[in-house]
């Protein structure tokens, strides 16, 4: 899988180079690219936002730069990603469907945004657009963003993982995580016993209490 990401702040992105997905950039498994914004500007001080029209607070990226950007980036194969806190709740079946992509392009705005002509624009000429946000919750820009969702997303990708039996596992809920406690050695810590029936062998019951330990825990998402 190929990522973009353009953004005022390529920095943000060094995190790519680490862990997991580092090793998986290094094996060719996914191609990372990271693009200044600040490079597709026409003015003589580099800006890239503007007043908004309709007046108000804070300023709008403006389009011919991301124009620019974009132009140099999207072929039909790729998903542009718009990261806005107004966009559509990411989730974990939203990062498999992602997963299967083959080229991603997020688009990093700040907080009051991409002048939406950009969408507009993108949407008119057949591309999959797609704007969307990581939670309920302001961040400065769009950076973080995209550096949660292609986390989530490229884990999903086979090969990225250490382990895909982890993938694999049955005992995670629809959102893709498991919803029982965990416990390994030693038995006992700081005069806390790890639960007695996960030490029995017997995988019918550790598998039931497994299932009430998770009802139990989702009661306190609610
Ligand atoms: C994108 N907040 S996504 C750009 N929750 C600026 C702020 C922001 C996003 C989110």
């Amino acid at each position: 899988m190929k990522i973009d990401a353009v953004t005022i702040f390529p920095d943000y992105f060094a995190p790519l180079q680490l862990s997991l997905l580092g090793k998986a950039a290094a094996i060719g498994l996914l191609e990372f690219g990271v693009h200044d914004l600040r490079q597709h500007s026409t003015n003589v001080h580099n800006q890239v936002d503007d007043t908004p029209y309709g007046g108000g607070a804070g300023m709008v990226m403006m389009p011919e730069v991301w124009g620019q950007a974009l132009d140099a980036l999207l072929t039909p194969d790729s998903d542009l990603i718009i990261l806005t806190p107004a966009g559509k709740r990411f989730n974990q079946p939203m990062a498999q469907e992602f997963s299967r992509a083959s080229h991603l392009v997020f688009a990093c705005g700040r907080y009051e945004g991409i002048d939406d002509r950009v969408r507009q624009y993108y949407l008119s000429k057949g591309h999959r657009v797609h704007e969307v946000s990581i939670g309920d919750y302001v961040l400065g820009g769009g950076e973080v963003a995209s550096l949660v969702m292609i986390e989530a997303i490229t884990r999903l990708i086979p090969g990225v993982l250490g382990n895909p039996e982890s993938l694999a596992e049955e005992s995670h809920n629809s959102e893709g995580y498991l919803e029982y406690p965990n416990f390994t050695k030693p038995q006992k810590w700081r005069e806390i016993s790890v639960p007695e029936i996960l030490l029995s062998g017997n995988h019918a019951e550790i598998a039931k209490w497994r299932a009430a330990q998770a009802i139990e825990r989702a009661k306190n998402n609610f």
